[in-house]
C-alpha cells in the first residue's frame, strides 16, 4: 500500500518565519491536492513536524547553525494555516530531544515499523525543506526498503548554498527515488 508523507509545512519555514524557505508557502496548494487524492483513495497521510525544545542543539545559541525555529507549542511551529488536513491524518513530531538533531521523519520516531505494520511499502514524499528534512526523510525511507517517489512540484529548498536544493535532488535520484 502507498502512503503520503508531508514534511514540516510549518510557519517558521514559510515566508515571515524564523527559518524562512524562499517560496516555502508555495508547496501548500500542490500538497493539498495530493492529500485530497490520497484521502479519496483511502490511503494514509502522515504529517511530520519539526518540534524542538527551546534549548535544542541545532540553534546558534547552543552551538548549531540555525536560528531558533519550530519551538514546540509556539505559533512558528504550527502548520501553515492553509494546509489541508484530511479527516484522518497521522502526526509525527521529530527532533524533540535537546541533544539530538533529527532531520529525518524516521529518526527516533518509530515511523518505519508503524508503516510496515499497516502494510505500507510505497511512499510519496513532499514538503520542506528539500535539502534537509525532505532529503533525509527520503534517504532513510530508501535505506529502510520503501519505494519512494518525490513530488517535485511540492518541495522547496533552504539553499544555505544556492545549489543545495539541486544537489539534494541529484543525490536522491542517485539513490533511486522516483520523480513525479
Ligand atoms: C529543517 C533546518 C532545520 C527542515 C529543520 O525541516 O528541513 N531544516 N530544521
Ligand atoms: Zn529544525
Amino acid at each position: 500500500m502507498k502512503a503520503l508523507i508531508v514534511v514540516d509545512v510549518q510557519n517558521d519555514f514559510c515566508p515571515g518565519g524564523a527559518l524562512a524557505v524562499t517560496d516555502g508557502d508555495k508547496v501548500v496548494d500542490p500538497i493539498n491536492e495530493l492529500s485530497k487524492q490520497f484521502e479519496a483513495d483511502g490511503l494514509p497521510i502522515i504529517f511530520t513536524r519539526d518540534w524542538h525544545p527551546a534549548n535544542h542543539l541545532s540553534f546558534k545559541e547552543n552551538g548549531g547553525i540555525w536560528p531558533p525555529h519550530c519551538i514546540a507549542g509556539t505559533p512558528g511551529a504550527a502548520f501553515h494555516p492553509n494546509l489541508y488536513f484530511p479527516s484522518v491524518a497521522f502526526l509525527v513530531s521529530k527532533a524533540t530531544e535537546p541533544d539530538i538533531e533529527a532531520y529525518s521523519g524516521f529518526q527516533g520516531t518509530g515511523l518505519a515499523s508503524w508503516l510496515r505494520q499497516i502494510d505500507v511499502d510505497e511512499l510519496v514524499i513532499a514538503g520542506l525543506a528539500t535539502d534537509y528534512c525532505v532529503k533525509n526523510t527520503v534517504i532513510d525511507a530508501i535505506k529502510l526498503g520503501f519505494k519512494v517517489t518525490l513530488a517535485l512540484n511540492a518541495i522547496k529548498a533552504v539553499n544555505v548554498n544556492p545549489t543545495d536544493g539541486e544537489t539534494a535532488i541529484n543525490e536522491m535520484k542517485s539513490l533511486g527515488v522516483q520523480i513525479v
